[in-house]
């Protein structure tokens, strides 16, 4: 009796203290997109949260990096710790756009988060998910 008393009252103090971290609590995220072949253009990146909107809609956030060599770096900060999954593109015309045939397939290089890779479409959430935590978590994205 004595004891769960005493593990409810340690609880408490747990859930007080996480409380009052506020801010500290949440993530923040390094994302290095490689496979660019050029100089030139900008790297797109989209993080997403929404398993159902994954890839198309639900960006949470997101960036433009400049591209000077093979590799770009982007952080993104103040996360809530839970899975999330990453969109990247290599705009190498540098119009904004990610470009595709006129049947539908892309013309510029593309990637997600875990090297997922959809059949015929972009791959699932879960495929591409991976969690943040408190802390810094890095993730690589490989654009092909
Ligand atoms: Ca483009």
């Amino acid at each position: 009796m004595f004891r769960r008393v005493s593990s409810a009252a340690a609880a408490g103090v747990v859930a007080a203290a996480v409380m009052m971290a506020g801010p500290a609590s949440a993530g923040s995220l390094q994302v290095v997109v490689t496979g660019m072949d050029a100089f030139g253009g900008r790297v797109h990146i989209g993080i997403f949260s929404d398993p159902e909107a994954f890839p198309h809609s639900g960006r949470i956030d997101g960036t433009e990096v400049p591209v000077f060599g093979d590799r770009v770096v982007a952080e993104f900060a103040d996360l809530p710790p839970g899975e999330y999954a990453i969109a990247a593109y290599y705009d190498a015309d540098g119009d904004g756009e990610f470009d595709t045939s006129a049947l539908g397939l892309p013309k510029e290089k593309y990637g997600f988060s875990n090297r997922a890779r959809g059949v015929l479409g972009p791959p699932s959430f879960s495929e591409a998910a991976f969690r943040v935590t408190e802390g810094r978590t890095t993730v690589q994205v490989a654009v092909d």
